[in-house]
């Protein structure tokens, strides 16, 4: 089934058009299968042009108790983005891609509105425009949408300075699955009349309703940028460096970590690395100063080796943001991909257990992340697929032991849905379900995602 009916199909083609309905596998294929091709769905692929077209596809929806997974850029990387494979249930993949209107930048109260399928890099470039700045950023700034941003509340390599992409929320429009609009559209900073259903629904997946346009807050633009490669003998030296540069008097814009492993990699693949470290550290820091070398040199013995650069410092970033796809191409089975974040006084044990566990079971670990944020991709390449569920297993178990959580930025989706119980008790479980059931009661707001449901 999966394909809704032809009564259905009919009503949908009557409200976007027949061209924005795709039900030919070839045809929609790019939509239906998630970023890290591990998760494939059936739908119907659906693309209204905007609100009032998804308030219609929704009411249509729920007339006929038809799933409907939102997706904008599909480069989620939880298989939250696609529909639950081999359910055969009637099914829309909701793309809000031609949402992607970028409104004017009110420079005096500091925000923009946005379309959910406007891309970040299209909000990075009109606040530029205006001598401004949004304060998330991510390699997949150039598809990733503004409504996916939203409802996985993405991280990113700015959160240590302006917070994750809830924080960023202003206002916001969604469609409800009854096909009701819900509004809340002003610039205000300070606005606690009642719940704040902006900031649930962020985080929410897709699983409560479409977001189809967010009111965004703005940030000054960073003057006096400098970035430095900093090679420490490991992940422990590098948080002291960081901290000592902080000392300085500099505003860290940005903290990352390589481990050795994944540098080699992407070295491999034809990045250039400036030296061979244990761990390289990617600090970007604002702010007039001195020079950030001076800093560096108050960091003693914990710098190993150093490269300092003014700017935005391409090739260094180059490095760090060519992790993802190298990762993927360098695997022989699916990545194990875990997304998680401990205390930051445990970084450096996580990252010991993880490299200790992947070499008892024979596999690789490239491990990295936005260290100021004590958030870790664990990867793991080469793991057999009869093993994969219990390796990802056990580095959870790690992570929950370390008190940490099993999804730092990335969410849960439909990948981490069994696991669910390793971050939130059943109190709380049970608080969002009602929640969910309370917005959504026919429960067809993207099914299998965080609640693993049958
Ligand atoms: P999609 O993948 O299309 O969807 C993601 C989820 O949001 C799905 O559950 C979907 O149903 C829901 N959704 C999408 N649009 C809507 C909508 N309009 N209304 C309601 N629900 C919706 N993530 C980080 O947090 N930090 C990073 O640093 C980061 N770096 C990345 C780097 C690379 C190279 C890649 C491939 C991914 C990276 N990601 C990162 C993951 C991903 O880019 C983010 O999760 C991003 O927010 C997803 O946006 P999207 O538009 O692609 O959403
Ligand atoms: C990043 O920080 C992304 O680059 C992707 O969150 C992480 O590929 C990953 O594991
Ligand atoms: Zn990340």
């Amino acid at each position: 089934m999966a394909i809704p009916g032809p009564d259905v199909v009919r009503a949908l083609r009557g409200i976007v058009g027949d061209t924005h309905v795709l039900t030919e596998p070839d045809v929609a294929a790019s939509y239906l299968t998630d970023w890290t091709g591990t998760w494939t769905g059936e739908a119907a692929v659906v693309r209204p042009a905007d609100t009032a077209e998804v308030a219609d596809v929704m009411r249509a929806c729920a007339a006929h108790s038809v799933a409907v997974t939102p997706q904008g850029g599909n480069t989620g990387l939880v298989g939250g983005s696609t529909p639950t494979p081999g359910d055969d249930r009637p099914w829309v993949l909701l793309s809000l891609r031609r949402l992607d209107t970028v409104g004017d930048v009110d420079s005096q109260g500091r925000c923009v509105g946005a379309g959910a399928g406007a891309t970040l890099a299209s909000v990075h470039a009109a606040a530029a425009g205006a001598g401004l700045a949004f304060g998330v950023d991510l390699a997949a700034r150039d598809s990733a949408t503004i409504g996916g941003m939203v409802a996985t509340n993405a991280g990113g390599i700015r959160m240590i300075r302006h917070g994750d992409t809830r924080a960023q929320v202003l206002g916001i429009e969604a469609v409800l699955p009854s096909g009701d609009v819900f509004t809340r559209w002003r610039p205000l900073r300070k606005d606690n009349v009642g719940y704040h259903l902006p900031a649930l629904l962020a985080g929410s997946e897709g699983t409560l309703a479409v977001i189809t346009r967010v009111l965004l807050r703005l940030v000054p633009a960073a003057a006096r940028t400098a970035v430095a490669l900093v090679g420490t003998v490991d992940v422990a030296a590098a948080q002291r460096v960081t901290r000592s540069i902080e000392a300085s008097g500099r505003l860290i814009e940005a903290a990352e970590i390589m481990t050795r492993a994944g540098v080699d990699l992407v070295a491999a693949a034809g990045v250039r690395a400036p030296f061979d470290s244990g761990t390289t550290l990617l600090v970007e820091t604002a702010g007039d100063t001195g020079d950030l070398s001076e800093a560096l040199a108050a960091a003693g013995s914990d710098v190993v080796d150093a490269v300092v650069e003014a700017g935005p410092a391409r090739e260094a970033w180059r490095l760090r943001e060519s992790h993802t796809e190298t990762i993927a191409r360098s695997s022989t089975t699916p990545v194990v991909k875990l997304d998680v974040s401990v205390p930051l006084d445990r970084v450096q044990d996580l990252v010991d257990r993880v490299d200790r566990l992947a070499a008892a079971a024979g596999v690789r670990a490239v491990q990295f992340g936005h260290l100021g944020d004590g958030n870790i991709h664990v990867n793991l390449l080469d793991v057999p697929l009869d093993d994969q569920c219990t390796a990802a297993d056990r580095v959870l178990r790690m992570v929950a032991d370390l008190g940490g959580s099993i999804s730092a930025e990335h969410g849960i989706g439909r990948a981490k849905a069994a696991s669910v119980g390793l971050g939130r008790d059943d109190v709380d479980v049970a608080a969002m379900r009602a929640i969910k059931s309370a917005l959504d009661p026919c429960g067809i707001m993207n099914p299998g995602a965080i609640f693993a449901d049958p």
